[in-house]
């Protein structure tokens, strides 16, 4: 297992579309098992493939207290959503920064296993908050994009000084 650098808003390579994989093979079973380790590390409760400069349809979530349920996706695709939360939601590539976004309540999602089975999963609350957030990262949409272009502008400045700071 290796622990995986994870890029920072607003790094171009975090706006590029993730391409399907093709075989769920033991690259991918390796790919999964460093990002469950960098995800941990973070801590987060979610990455995606394309936060970690690898451009493939891939995320993990553990949104468990113990950090004991572990899923992976390959080529997630929403196929119904319904109803609508705000949850304030953070991100491993824009640290230090929380704001509120709306997104579907309630959620079902197909996916692909490690074993390259299909399944299909219910997801409501947090969960689904933390699957649509990491399906943007693999379409290249980071969550400060559901803000307002003067919020974008402003959390942009705010981590550019932060950079400066710790340069
Ligand atoms: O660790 C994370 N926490 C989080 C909190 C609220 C909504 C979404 C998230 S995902 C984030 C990890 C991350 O950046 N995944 O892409
Ligand atoms: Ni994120």
């Amino acid at each position: 297992m290796a622990l995986l650098p994870i890029l920072r808003y607003p790094d171009p390579r975090l706006h590029k579309k993730a391409a399907p994989v093709e075989t769920v093979d033991e690259n991918i079973r390796k790919l999964v098992a460093d990002m469950a380790e960098t995800m941990y590390e973070a801590p987060g409760i979610g990455l995606a493939a394309t936060q970690v400069d690898v451009h493939k349809r891939v995320i993990v979530i553990d949104v468990s207290e113990d950090k004991s349920k572990l899923l992976a996706f390959v080529n997630p695709e929403i196929l119904e959503c319904a109803g609508e939360q705000v949850c304030e939601e953070g991100c491993l590539s824009v640290p230090g920064i929380y704001e509120k976004v709306t997104r579907s309540e309630r959620i079902r999602v197909r996916a692909l296993d490690l074993q390259g089975q299909a399944f299909t999963l219910e997801a409501e609350g947090l969960l689904a908050v933390c699957i649509q957030h990491e399906i943007d990262h693999l379409d290249g949409k980071v969550f400060v994009e559901h803000l307002s272009k003067l919020k974008q502008g402003r959390i942009k400045a705010r981590l550019a000084k932060q950079a400066r700071i710790t340069a």
